[in-house]
């Protein structure tokens, strides 16, 4: 606790003033965030918004912004009867010097969009008054009770920010008297949100408890498979040169039927993210760093900076140059509807009554929409962004979501749950319909319920593959990608473009989507959509046709009419 007395004249005199009108925060608790917050000064000119997955800059301009998300994060776990949040430190797939921050409820999910304006208002706050200010307000709007404490769980992945930023968040959270922030250590961002969602469950929760999670449920579903299918060849990863591949080596001396090769793990001079990793691969479709001619027809697989996405990809025979066969989230998902839907029909007419569906984006490639429309599933679209996946796919029994960009998952609604472990005990044991329950249920414990997460999502992928005793090349041939293109425009203010909530449309600036429509028409199986970035200062274009060309030329032009409708910067 800090004493009033230590408090510079002028602050003093303020912090008097603001207790004597508003009374809801205790004069220490008002001292402790004056005081805290001038060790962090905000940077001039910088205005930070919490975008679709938290706050990204430049690691030298966020020591503020990360002690400010401790504080918003101590209120959290207090407004939640304090239950433990989540703060997990990492720019993802951006370069090593950028970092970030972001918060994870305590279900392990994301942070509710209702305290993202907040999150903004106290980020760009100017002085440690203004920002007592605001606190303050909404200490007293959400009736939040300072005495009890809160509990934060801290986390970062491998960047060489991570630690003074993550002493930072622990100054924030404890400046919320009676709060406690616990360095949890370097881990994959899915890992954080799994150990948050666990605590708060009464669950085991610590890394180890991860996973051991993770080699039961694969084990489990390993020794469901009919045995003659069984094929195990030699997966290359690459590790980004980030958190998830030396996560991997330590899972890997756990399991068995299971043959990786780790490569990029950062430790062999390799920089994050930098010519490495998923968004590289599934972003240009060439093979990332340390792989090569000699790799040829091999089962490979990418995790981003903080392994929250997870691509695939193989090196055909006839490649030429660097290019890769990208199997990305779609194709993954396609996998997992499969397999999951397989399992159903095994059940029967009780299982076809399991409310299977998928979420998508309007990144998905429409092939794949089309193979999991014709599997009889259910497609709705969600705007970018893990939130706004997540939300719809719990709208399901099973629900599974997936990015093009591999960020994705399978959720499981509590009441199916129960239903499918009340199965396994009327089914008799070894039958195919015990067989087929025990599978989903596993499934349910090895893929991550919280978040979209690499570690799990590949192991699933592996074990699916052995299940159906198939290779990379034939996983592959489920549907073929309709060629596709991505560029970006850098404009001088993105937020002219406003989108329809499934972002296939543009609302503003008016007109621009006849002239999108005027160039789609031109081509066979066109499409294509503009939406501003969540994550960088561009408006983003997606195109797609039946040939390479096509798809190229839509992008081009659709960009054009970006620069015509918005001005280039
Ligand atoms: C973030 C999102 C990702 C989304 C991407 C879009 C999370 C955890 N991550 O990386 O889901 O695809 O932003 O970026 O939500 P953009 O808005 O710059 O296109
Ligand atoms: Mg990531």
């Amino acid at each position: 606790m800090l004493p009033l007395c230590s408090l510079p004249k002028k602050a003093s005199s303020f912090l008097h003033s603001l207790s004597l009108s508003l009374s809801a925060m205790e004069e220490t608790q008002i001292a402790s965030i004056l005081k805290s917050s001038e060790l962090y000064p905000i940077p001039q000119s910088v205005k930070l918004s919490y975008g679709t997955a938290g706050f990204r800059a430049d690691a030298s301009l966020l020591e503020s912004t990360v002690y400010r998300v401790g504080i918003l994060s101590s209120l959290r776990s207090l407004k939640l009867k304090s239950s433990t949040v989540g703060l997990m430190i990492t720019a993802s797939h951006n370069k090593v010097s950028d970092n970030g921050v972001k918060v994870s409820d305590p279900s392990g999910g994301m942070l509710s969009q209702e305290w993202e304006p907040f999150a903004d208002q106290i980020a760009n706050a100017s002085s440690p008054r203004e920002l007592v200010s605001l606190i303050k307000d909404f200490v007293e709007r959400e009736e939040i009770a300072i005495e009890k404490g809160g509990e934060v769980w801290l986390g970062r992945d491998t960047r060489p920010s991570g630690e003074r930023l993550l002493r930072a968040a622990e100054i924030g959270v404890r400046s919320v008297l009676g709060s406690v922030a616990v360095d949890v250590g370097v881990l994959t961002t899915p890992q954080l949100h799994w150990m948050v969602r666990a605590k708060n469950k009464g669950l085991n929760a610590t890394e180890s408890d991860y996973f051991e999670n993770l080699v039961t449920s694969f084990k489990c579903l390993i020794d469901l498979i009919p045995i003659n299918k069984l094929e195990i060849s030699t997966l290359v990863l690459d590790g980004a040169n980030g958190v998830g591949g030396q996560k991997m080596e330590v899972l890997r001396g756990y399991l068995s039927n299971l043959d990786v090769e780790i490569r990029n793990t950062g430790r062999d001079g390799g920089v994050l993210n930098e010519g490495v990793g998923a968004d590289f691969v599934q972003k240009e479709k060439v093979v990332p760093l340390g792989f090569g001619s000699e790799d040829v027809g091999m089962r490979c697989a990418s995790f981003d900076g903080d392994a929250d996405r997870l691509v695939y990809f193989y090196i055909p025979s006839e490649s030429c140059g660097d290019k890769v066969e990208l199997l990305d989230g779609d194709k993954i998902l396609s996998l997992f509807a499969l397999f999951i839907k397989e399992q159903l029909n095994i059940i029967g007419d009780e299982g076809k009554q399991c409310r299977l569906g998928v979420v998508q984006t309007a990144y998905a490639n429409g092939a794949s929409t089309d193979y999991v429309k014709e599997m009889g599933l259910e497609v709705v679209f969600a705007k970018t962004g893990v939130k706004h996946l997540h939300e719809r796919a719990e709208e399901f029994d099973v629900g599974i979501y997936f990015e093009a960009n591999g960020h994705g998952t399978i959720l499981f609604s509590e009441s199916f749950l129960s239903w499918l472990v009340g199965k396994q005990k009327d089914y008799s044991e070894g039958s195919d319909k015990h067989n087929a329950v025990s599978r989903l249920v596993a499934v349910s414990n090895l893929i991550n319920q919280a978040v979209g997460d690499a570690l799990s999502g590949l192991l699933l992928v592996e074990v699916i593959l052995q299940h159906m005793g198939w290779s990379v090349q034939k996983w592959n041939e489920l549907y073929m990608d309709l060629p596709s293109r991505q560029v970006k425009v850098e404009v001088p203010d993105r937020t002219a473009v406003v989108t329809t909530s499934e972002e296939t449309e543009a609302l503003k600036p008016l007109g621009i989507q006849d002239a999108i429509n005027a160039e789609i028409k031109k081509y066979q199986h066109g499409r294509a959509f503009i939406r501003p970035s969540g994550t960088e200062d561009v408006v983003r274009v997606y195109a797609e046709a039946s040939t390479q060309e096509d798809a190229d030329s839509l992008a081009n032009s659709v960009a054009q009419l970006v620069k015509s409708f918005l001005g280039s910067s």
